[in-house]
């Protein structure tokens, strides 16, 4: 039996495994006690680690549509069957009408964080569409508005923080988001035990509020309102303290005038706060010695997504909390990700709006539409209409507002490619599907996580199990692209396309002012580098990150060869200030009032105007699913059904519904079935359904999570509904119906 050390490439807490192998099968997966970074944590999805290598129903080759099934073909037949499908619809109907949607894994997989990047600019494809708009959206967009670069969000600095205001966020389940910590639930209970306050803003009563001081449950859709009674009170209680950020911070009077019509009283009866409350945790997080003010997926795919983002910046800002220990920092990681290099085009700032969708008329933000216009852009003719689609590691049949109507339209396209592992509710309408190897076939380091670490680390792990003469999802990648060029199959040259990314990549950074390796000679730094593909990317952001070798010319600096000696990891140590590293607003100060944020104002006022809907629904997560796609694991599937609705006593009693019994939920969008959970978890008035379920969908080919289906939230979630700034898909504060189905 051999024992290998690797990282979980499954979630941003990026555990140390140890992966026990017997005769080519892993037999035990445990946390690895001497990992510098997560000191032996785990989860259950860790664990199933070998389960995904071994699955049966995992796709190992490529798949080709054939008398409606799928057969298996050769690599070079999938690509001349992706060829002539994507050259024959660019020909019939010109290059807008082929487009990509890109999926979540992309941040966790060692070829696609890399790749994807190149794919999207070598490809030519005018329009991506992504994951992202139904996620973090908003918060790109604020980071870029207030602090210069979309992908600059602050993380927490959670081991010296002394009182932390947590809102739609849930790490008991999802193990933490754009905040990168090993077992974060420990790590908020060190908070109390050294005396500090943990305050969970959250309609659920979550697993996270056991490790918290407090829950304050507040009406979906709010938190930006709340948010800003609190900046309010801090003005007016003369609280406002910059500190260090004295002189650097623009829009200050403004931020003061436009938050004044929100007093705790009148955003009270909304966010069904009490103003004494609100009142209570502006007192405290403004005399906390290290505060930090942290929200998730639950401020953003809400209504006033951009506004709540927006406010939790600025309330980190008016503590004079960003930028200081124990408060919101930037990581600096060991190796720099693609995302955090500074785009010329965008030094004079971030326009917006610089083109709009075909049907809806949306604008683009950040250079995307709402993924649900995918939906309209593939049913509605005309010039410009999706005929060809190529997913990559994504699942929007399932995760974005509309599936079902999603579900339908890919139906209609002329052709279909997925990048993707399984036959799943998207890939199962594909015409060729290409799979990836398995994350035990692959080398693994997070390329985008470290960007959120609590601390500046380092882990990289080699391959486990030999992928044969299969091809690494990179190489995938530049073949499409090229096809998308119009080139053919056998003629692409994939080490040439690499050299030309590289070295392009590698001449820029020669140029780039600010960059470790400015002024050096392009041509020597490629000589120098070592291998292909996404190592020789991983090696080039190590060795001219902030330990680095600097190619010479700090010789006992770090390069990947030297990190992968240490197969525990490194430790760099705790995070430091980096304002003036991060900031590039072309002011060179904290934009703290923008004006495409603050012009949604008006919408937010009108909203306390109205009256909440009897019931809504919200989402949640939990631990043992990841999205839409490891309902195939039979170890994780153990135990009852975790596809219900959960409902507070008070709305079950009001349906006439008993627990365990199923009820008909309706939105304005469609209508799901689903069994009743009664729990006073939830508040009155909201109810909650897991997302990425509904796995019975003809087509799709996998065993396991067909026996626990469950059902897909999305059905409910109005296509058109978004944050109006970000274009981010709404699918929390839903209004509902509930109706019960009386047993048969
Ligand atoms: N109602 C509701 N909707 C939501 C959310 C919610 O909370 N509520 N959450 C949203 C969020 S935060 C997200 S990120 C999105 C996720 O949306 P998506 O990214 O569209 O969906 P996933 O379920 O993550 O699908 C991942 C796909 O990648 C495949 N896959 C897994 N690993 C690999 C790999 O290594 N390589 C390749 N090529 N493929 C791989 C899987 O088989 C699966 O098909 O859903 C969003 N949708
Ligand atoms: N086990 C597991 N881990 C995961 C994932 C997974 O599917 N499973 N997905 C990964 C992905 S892609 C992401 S993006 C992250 C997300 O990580 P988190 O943001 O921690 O996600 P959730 O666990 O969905 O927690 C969101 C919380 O927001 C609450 N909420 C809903 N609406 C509102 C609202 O209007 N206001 C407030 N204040 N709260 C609200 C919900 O009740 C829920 O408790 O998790 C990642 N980690
Ligand atoms: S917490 Fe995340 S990184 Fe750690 S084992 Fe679980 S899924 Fe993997
Ligand atoms: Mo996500």
């Amino acid at each position: 039996m051999a024992v290998h050390k690797r990282s979980c490439p499954l979630c941003e807490a990026m555990c140390g495994l140890l992966v026990s192998v017997e005769g080519g099968r892993v037999t035990r997966i445990r946390g690895n006690p001497d990992h510098v970074w997560s000191r032996g944590h785990l989860c259950p999805k860790g664990t199933a680690l070998g389960d995904l290598h071994h699955d049966p129903d995992r796709v190992r080759v490529p798949l080709v549509r054939e008398n409606g099934g799928f057969r298996e073909a050769s690599w070079s037949e999938a690509f001349e069957r992706v060829a002539s499908g994507i050259g024959g619809v660019r020909r019939r109907h010109g290059p807008q009408a082929v487009t990509a949607y890109i999926g979540n894994p992309t941040a966790h997989n060692f070829s696609l964080s890399r790749y994807v990047p190149a794919f999207i600019a070598m490809s030519g494809l005018p329009v991506v569409y992504s994951a992202g708009t139904v996620d973090q959206w908003p918060q790109n967009l604020v980071a870029a508005l207030l602090y210069g670069g979309m992908w600059s969000i602050p993380t927490v600095d959670l081991d010296r923080t002394t009182y932390l205001l947590m809102l739609g966020a849930n790490p008991h389940a999802s193990q933490g988001s754009l905040l990168a910590a090993p077992d974060l639930t420990g790590r908020l209970d060190a908070i109390r035990r050294r005396g500090g306050r943990v305050v969970v803003v959250d309609p659920r009563r979550t697993g996270t509020c056991r490790h918290a001081s407090e829950w304050i449950p507040i009406q979906p859709g709010t938190d930006a309102a709340w948010l800003l009674a609190i900046a309010r009170i801090l003005f007016e209680e003369d609280r406002v303290r910059l500190g260090h950020l004295e002189g650097r911070v623009a829009g200050l009077s403004e931020v003061r005038r436009r938050c004044a019509p929100f007093t705790p009283e009148r955003v009270a009866g909304p966010t069904r706060i009490p103003a004494e409350t609100t009142r209570r945790i502006a007192r405290e997080l403004s005399s906390a010695p290290a505060a930090a003010v942290y929200g998730r997926i639950g401020i953003c795919t809400q209504a006033f997504g951009t506004l709540a983002s927006w406010a939790v910046e600025v309330l980190n800002v008016l503590t004079g909390n960003l930028d200081r220990e124990g408060g919101r920092m930037w990581s600096d990681p060991v190796a720099w990700s693609l995302t955090s290099l500074p785009d010329p085009a965008h030094e004079g700032g971030f326009p917006l709006d610089r083109y709009r969708s075909r049907v809806r008329g949306a604008p683009e933000v950040l250079g995307q539409f709402p993924a649900s216009c995918l939906i309209e852009e593939i049913e509605t003719p005309g010039e410009g209409q999706v005929r060809a689609l190529i997913v990559i590691a994504g699942n929007p049949a399932v995760s974005i507002p509309g599936a079902d109507r999603l579900d339908a339209a890919l139906d209609q396209l002329e052709f279909m490619v997925s990048v993707d592992n399984y036959v799943n509710e998207t890939s199962h309408h594909a015409d060729v599907i290409l799979p990836g190897l398995s994350a035990l076939e692959q080398p693994h380091y997070d390329e985008l996580i470290w960007s959120w670490a609590i601390r500046n680390a380092a882990s990289y792990s080699p391959p486990l199990f030999d992928p044969g003469d299969r091809p690494a999802e990179w190489e995938i990648l530049l073949t499409l692209a090229a096809i998308c060029q119009g080139a053919k199959p056998g003629d692409v040259d994939v080490a040439a396309l690499d050299q030309l990314f590289f070295a392009g990549l590698v001449a820029g950074l020669c140029q780039m002012p600010g960059s470790r390796i400015h002024g050096r000679d392009p041509e020597e730094i490629v000589a120098r580098s070592a291998g292909r593909g996404p190592e020789r990317l991983l090696d080039l952001a190590i060795r001219s990150g902030p330990h680095g070798d600097l190619f010479g010319a700090r010789p006992d600096g770090l390069t990947l060869e030297e990190l992968a000696r240490h197969p525990d990891g490194l430790d760099f140590g705790a995070l430091r200030p980096r304002l003036d590293e991060v900031l590039r607003t072309p002011s060179g100060r904290i934009e703290l009032a923008p004006d495409p944020i603050l012009s949604d104002l008006p919408r937010l006022e009108a909203r306390l105007e109205e009256s909440a809907p009897p019931l809504v629904l919200v989402s949640r997560r939990d631990l043992r699913s990841n999205n839409s796609w490891m309902h195939n694991v039979p170890r994780l599937m153990a135990g009852r059904g975790r596809c219900t609705l959960l409902l507070h006593p008070r709305d079950a009693e009001r349906a006439g519904v008993r627990s365990g019994e199923r009820v008909r939920v309706r939105s304005r969008a469609g209508v799901v079935e689903a069994p009743v959970e009664i729990t006073e978890e939830m508040m009155p008035g909201v109810a909650c359904l897991p997302h990425g379920w509904g796995h019975d969908r003809p087509g799709v080919r996998l065993r396991v999570a067909r026996q626990h289906p469950g059902v897909c939230n999305n059905v409910l979630a109005p296509v058109h509904l978004v944050d109006r700034p970000s274009g981010n898909a709404v699918v929390n504060g839903i209004p509902i119906e509930i109706e019960r189905i009386p047993p048969s």
